[in-house]
């Protein structure tokens, strides 16, 4: 194995600065901040089992799910981190409504943060991975006056970088900011990222797929017999593919991103928007899995190009190895889309 530079995220996040001249170190900063709050949520979500955080809080998010206390835990503390640093004019979080103006004590600045805190939370009592996810864009509204909802509905491919940290057998936050896909495991010792993953690439065609199947009576008929194209053998192609499903999307993404393959959440008769939140979940994956030379669609389109009109909307979304999402592009688009 070739021997990694010992880098640490906060001399990675530098040097990736040092690449734009025109820099102000604030986006560093944001990214820092972040690193810091992962820190934070990666030591509380290991003593889960043992402190009274399990169980629910007895409210539900916006959406009706049931919100346990890690869930608001992981959203205030990234909130306490990032609210007083002057590098965000508003945020909005998968666990609140509206969106979160930066307190008025506080510096305004130009980048613009959505998040979902803790993606895969029904996992938590089972010790099953779960994850953060993040998005950062620049702001479009006239600086030094507080973010709007414009700044935040923004197309995914405006984004100037996205991350996520999966909570697993380790700690790992993987980012872009436009220089690659980079991954960095957390040393719990002593309490820094550091670079394990160096510019991720995900390889062209995976044999993995990764899809809720319980739901296969509700799809599109093309989606269906793209599944049982995955089932059949062949030598060649790498088929019978591996069924890899753990109900934790940033950790099913993670693993393909790294091995090859498909994740779908596709629209089906009961949820024809599909189950994931296009601005907390979808665009940030998006845009870190196309940095690493994969792809990411809707069934239709590009997740990237969809002009979003509200904070919380779903989607449905393809996303993986290029080779593999091009074939279930393919096989939607020959049948004719019927829900039942
Ligand atoms: P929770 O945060 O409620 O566990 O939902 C996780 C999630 O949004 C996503 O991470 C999973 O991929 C997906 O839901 C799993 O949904 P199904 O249970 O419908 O397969």
């Amino acid at each position: 194995m070739p021997q990694l530079k010992f880098m640490t995220l906060a001399r990675h996040i530098i040097e990736g600065e040092k690449l734009h001249p025109e820099a102000t170190g604030e986006l560093s900063k944001l990214l820092h901040d972040l690193s810091l709050a992962a820190k934070v949520i990666s030591l509380e979500v290991n003593k889960a089992g043992l402190a009274d955080i399990l169980g629910f809080t007895g409210n539900s998010n916006i959406h009706g799910d049931q919100v346990k206390k890690l869930d608001m835990y992981a959203h205030d503390m990234i909130f306490r981190a990032i609210d007083h640093g002057g590098h965000l004019c508003v945020m909005a979080s998968e666990e609140e409504e509206d969106i979160i103006h930066i307190p008025d004590k506080f510096k305004i600045g130009k980048y613009v943060l959505l998040f979902d805190p803790l993606d895969g939370s029904s996992n938590i009592d089972a010790n099953i991975s779960i994850g953060t996810i993040f998005s950062i864009y620049r702001r479009i509204t006239s600086d030094g006056k507080p973010g709007t909802l414009e700044d935040c509905l923004q197309q995914g491919i405006k984004q100037v970088a996205a991350g996520y940290i999966v909570y697993g057998s380790s700690t790992i936050l993987v980012y872009t900011a436009g220089h690659g896909v980079h991954g960095f495991t957390l040393d719990p010792s002593f309490g820094e990222f550091i670079l394990s993953h160096e510019n991720i690439r995900c390889p062209k065609k995976g044999t993995i797929y990764s899809i809720n199947e319980g739901n296969y009576k509700y799809w599109h008929p093309g989606l269906k017999k793209y599944i049982k194209y995955l089932q059949e053998e062949d030598e060649a192609t790498g088929r019978p593919y591996s069924t890899r499903y753990i109900g934790s999307m940033v950790a099913d993404i993670h693993r393909n991103l790294l091995y090859g393959g498909i994740f779908m959440y596709p629209a089906d008769s009961r949820h024809p928007e599909g189950k994931l939140r296009l601005m907390y979940e979808c665009n940030p994956m998006a845009f870190i899995v196309e940095a690493a030379g994969g792809k990411a669609i809707n069934g239709e389109k590009r997740i990237l190009e969809i002009q979003p009109d509200s904070l919380h909307q779903k989607t449905p979304i393809f996303i993986g190895s290029e080779d593999d999402i091009k074939m279930v592009e393919d096989y939607m688009r020959k049948e004719e889309k019927v829900l039942n």
